[in-house]
């Protein structure tokens, strides 16, 4: 790392994390604090609300947003993280508080976390739908008007998704891609095919954050990200209470995360058609890492800066096959249910996405290895009673019935 670099991570920031109350936001605000900047969570608690809605209780009991906080002071491991007396906020419908908090704090960064998550819970009705995209993409629009209003300078970090290109027979580049069409060339957005209406809130945010970029001259970093694993960061580890929400149903649950649970409850791992479905994956601990590299390296004015946040590239059959090697080595009898596809998408198909940018800025990954998924089923096994068999089957599905 040269030492410009490296002064650069010295640098203490003022972070606001928007959604710092999930899967992700949490360890992320843990992750700022402990390095010593100054974070702000926000959060509108409607992830709590939809995991009731689909009884997807995380397998780990995790505290209120409050209690988490005034835990993270106690225990003194870094800065303390600031909850502003607001802090229960839904940036879609309270435009007024986000631009007064945005004004007060006058953050350097904002990491948006703070957007519905699940491609299932968009797909099961049109209310599910409807509610997903206003407020995915009301959110983020009025991030961005705050932003022009009363923090131009500041970053945003924007937790974008890598199934915003879908599976498309050439490659995927980060972004954009330069086109030549009858003798005329352009550099354009990536032509994207979102896998449902979540991802489709996800492709609308990269077109409105591209255009106020462009206009305004805000600067944005869009991490499209892959399909994310794993229960502990090295702050999560600090104290029991200090836990993030670990899915495992078929609504809120990602792949490995599920078939890691699937084998330490002794049921068959849940492969959707014929598992030849390939994705970008990452350890959480390296979206923290990537994470961090965007906000340390900010992008320039008015720059749309687009990051394929994933670190390997698996079929779902080579983690459910990766999931039930390590899992007989431990004494679990596993096996792999090829089950009917719940939704529409390709089973076998090209896939070859690049992920440079954030190698190029430093980016260390932590690969999947037999002692990773090893380290997770322990980690499992340790609240094996409070699994919900009745959560795992799929019951949300993409087409007419
Ligand atoms: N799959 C199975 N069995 C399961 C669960 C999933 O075969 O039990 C398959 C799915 O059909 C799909 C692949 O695994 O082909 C990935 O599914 P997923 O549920 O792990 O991930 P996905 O729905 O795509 O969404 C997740 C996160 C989302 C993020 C996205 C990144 O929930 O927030 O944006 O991963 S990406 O997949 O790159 O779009």
């Amino acid at each position: 790392m040269t030492k410009e670099k490296s002064k650069k991570r010295e640098k203490k920031m003022r972070i606001i994390v928007l959604g710092g109350d999930g899967y992700l936001g949490w360890p992320t605000a843990m992750h700022f604090a402990r390095k010593g900047h100054e974070v702000v969570i926000l959060d509108n608690l409607s992830k709590r609300r939809m995991e009731e809605e689909v009884a997807g209780e995380p397998l780990f009991r995790r505290p209120t947003l409050q209690k988490r906080v005034r835990l993270w002071r106690e225990v003194k491991f870094g800065r303390e993280i600031i909850l502003p007396k607001l802090n229960v906020l839904d940036i879609a419908s309270n435009y007024g508080a986000l631009l007064d908090i945005l004004g007060e704090f006058k953050p350097q960064a904002i990491v948006h976390y703070a957007e519905q998550p699940s491609a299932p819970y968009s797909m099961i009705s049109c209310a599910r739908a409807v509610n997903t995209e206003v407020n995915n993409i009301a959110g983020t629009l009025n991030v961005l008007h705050a932003m022009k209003n009363v923090v131009p300078e500041a970053h945003l970090v924007k937790l974008g998704t890598m199934g915003e290109y879908g599976t498309p027979d050439i490659d995927i580049e980060e972004g954009w891609i330069d086109i030549e069409h009858k003798g005329r060339k352009a550099r354009m957005l990536y032509p994207k095919q979102p896998g449902s209406f979540y991802h489709a809130s996800k492709v609308a945010d990269s077109v409105n954050i591209e255009f106020a970029c462009r206009v305004w001259g805000l600067r944005a970093t869009d991490l499209n990200q892959g399909v994310v694993y794993g229960i502990d960061t090295p702050e999560t580890k600090l104290h029991p209470e200090l836990v993030t929400s670990f899915h495992y149903d078929a609504v809120f649950g990602t792949a490995l995360n599920r078939f890691i649970v699937q084998a330490v409850a002794g049921i068959p791992l849940t492969v959707y058609g014929k598992g030849g479905q390939k994705r970008g994956f990452l350890n959480i601990m390296d979206t923290l890492q990537c994470v961090e590299i965007a906000v340390m390296n900010p992008a320039k004015e008015g720059e749309f800066r687009v990051f394929n946040q994933f670190t390997e590239t698996f079929s779902v059959m080579e983690l459910a096959n990766l999931v039930s090697r390590v899992a007989s080595k431990r004494g679990y009898k596993v096996s792999i249910d090829h089950i009917k596809n719940p939704r529409v998408e390709k089973e076998e198909h090209y896939y070859n996405a690049v992920n440079s940018a954030l190698f190029s800025l430093g980016l260390k990954p932590h690969l999947l290895t037999e002692e990773v998924v090893d380290g997770m089923m322990q980690k499992a096994h340790l609240a094996v009673k409070d699994i919900d068999l009745s959560v795992i089957s799929p019951n949300v599905f993409w087409r007419r019935s």
